[in-house]
């Protein structure tokens, strides 16, 4: 039972809102690089373009659906009310108030510096200011989500936090930390700046603060997808978590490979040593360990789920997963993608191999395929499966048919844009440039090669709108008697919840009756 369904519901439309209209932003920018002749296609427009769909996505989708689905695993998690409701509420308002200041001043051409805002780019003060308040919004909801859990410990000595919830109070622990970097950055060299107040700006420093925050707020980002993963997937799927140790260790990995490792982001700045961009490296590397520790248990989770379904031999449990619930297909092509966007990560992130890719189209795809693909297809994941319990209406058929649609959809654009725009970045094309001269022999080849990523980007754009009509049919359709059923989060399994010492197969004991 959800109590405040409208608190959630607001975080939500609001994100969902967002991003359907940075979607068709998205497309238009892809047209502008394209040898097709666009409309409205001049360089001013492409970067108020950019910036209002960089910040948007990047911005404004995940920190509102992040709250907003932490607000609902808090109470659906713990069963108990959620404190602080009004302070939601404030936190809330001064995210909505952050993000029309700061749409404002982008729409009115006066703040054009791109999601990143990397001085010596200098936008109106109120283009900050509206960012601060949106961090200051989502700083109010980590206080509420790790107060919840203390409350609920206080109430339930000895027992273990239930996974979901603990892994969004290390969410919102790492926000609180991460955060620290760009606040900093803001208050004391952006905003001054850009008051005249002051007349110069460390740009080194500026860089590295914001790094602080960069990487980091990739996990913030990435979370729900990993509590999607851990707590819901294995659920849908008919099966049990694998390992509920496993799923605590990544997200604590998470919260401390976040720390110091956004300074890879620099690694072509002069303002670092070597020696200390080595050690970032490194440091990076270590979080594939969570990564493959999650694919690792998501697919052990499926296997039981799959085996339990009947299915045999080495790959024989793969048919017989329960395709057709939307969740356990997100999660599919979520890991379908991961695939792809992790091979590219690893190259990002070699010292060398980065400078082959810097600054190129190759960044731009990667985030695209990682971020735009496996984190927010399980956004949409997440929101159908927990718009019954918000609305009180179920899905039919032929509303899972549509989801799953719009699931391939996505999955589908995605591969379709972002392969050939690796393809171009690793030959060369620049990110962040409006226009292209293709009568230039040298780069005329790009042409036809942007034109397929603008098909994949319609293809999104076509997703995203479904997205939203599949939400809003069912926030609008007639209630049914049958209420939806209680949200269930997958829990792990003691093998021998018995103590016996019996030799033990992945479906649990094999000789005792435990
Ligand atoms: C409808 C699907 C989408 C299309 C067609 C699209 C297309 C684009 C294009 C063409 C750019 C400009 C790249 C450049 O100038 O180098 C861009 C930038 C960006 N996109 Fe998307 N995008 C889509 C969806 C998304 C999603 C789902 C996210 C994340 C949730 C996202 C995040 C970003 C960000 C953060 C930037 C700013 C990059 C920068 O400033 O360099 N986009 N997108
Ligand atoms: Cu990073």
């Amino acid at each position: 039972m959800v109590r405040n369904k409208s608190l959630v519901l607001a975080h939500c439309w609001l994100a969902f809102a967002v991003f359907a209209a940075a979607s068709v932003l998205g497309v238009w920018q892809m047209w502008v690089r394209s040898p097709l002749h666009a409309p409205y296609a001049d360089p001013e427009n492409y970067f108020v373009s950019v910036t209002a769909h960089g910040a948007s996505m990047a911005y404004v989708l995940t920190t509102f659906f992040i709250m907003g689905f932490g607000y609902f695993v808090a109470e659906t998690a713990l069963g108990r009310e959620l404190p602080g409701v009004r302070w939601a509420w404030l936190g809330y308002a001064l995210g909505v108030i952050g993000t029309l200041l700061a749409v404002a001043t982008v729409i009115s051409g006066r703040a054009t510096v791109l999601f990143t805002f990397y001085p010596p780019l200098t936008a109106s003060p109120f283009f900050y200011i509206g960012l601060v308040l949106v961090v200051a919004g989502s700083w109010i909801w980590c206080a509420i989500m790790i107060l919840a859990m203390t409350q609920w410990k206080r109430a339930n000595p000895g027992l273990p936090v239930p996974l979901s919830m603990f892994a969004t109070v290390a969410n919102a622990v790492m926000w609180l930390w991460t955060t620290v970097g760009v606040a900093a950055e803001l208050l004391f060299q952006v905003i001054p700046a850009a008051f005249g107040w002051t007349d110069t700006v460390d740009v080194g420093l500026s860089r590295t603060l914001f790094s602080w925050t960069l990487h980091a707020i990739v996990y913030f980002w990435l979370f729900p997808a990993y509590i999607a993963f851990y707590t819901m997937a294995p659920e849908q799927a008919g099966g049990r978590l694998y390992s509920d140790t496993m799923g605590r260790l990544s997200f604590v990995l998470f919260l401390l490979y976040s720390l110091p490792v956004g300074m890879h982001h620099l690694f072509m700045d002069p303002e670092h040593s070597t020696g200390f961009k080595f050690v970032q490296m490194f440091l990076t590397a270590l979080v594939t360990v969570p990564t493959l520790l999650t694919i690792f248990t998501i697919a052990a989770s499926f296997e039981i789920a799959g085996r339990l379904r009947g299915g045999t031999g080495l790959f024989g449990w793969i048919r017989t997963l329960p395709w057709d619930r939307p969740m356990v297909l997100a999660t599919g092509l979520a890991f379908f993608m991961l695939w792809f966007g992790g091979g590219g990560g690893l190259i990002n992130m070699s010292y060398g191999m980065n400078a082959m890719v810097h600054n190129t189209s190759w960044v731009t795809a990667h985030f695209h395929l990682i971020f735009g693909g496996t984190v927010v297809i399980m956004y949409f994941a997440i929101a159908y499966q927990i718009w019954p319990q918000l609305t009180g209406r179920s899905p039919r058929l032929a509303d899972l048919a549509l989801q799953r649609r719009q699931l391939w959809l996505w999955a589908i654009g995605m591969m379709v844009m972002t392969l050939p725009w690796h393809w171009l970045g690793l030959n060369g094309q620049w990110r962040r440039v409006a226009h292209f001269d293709y009568s230039d022999p040298l780069i005329a080849w790009w042409g036809p090669w942007v034109v397929v990523s603008l098909i994949g980007g319609l293809v999104l754009l076509a997703s995203a709108l479904l997205f939203v009509a599949n939400l809003a049919r069912l926030h609008g359709a007639r209630r049914l008697d049958v209420m939806p059923a209680p949200m269930r989060y997958a829990f792990a399994r003691s093998t021998h919840p018995c103590g016996c010492r019996n030799r033990s197969t992945a479906l649990g004991c094999g000789t005792c009756s435990c």
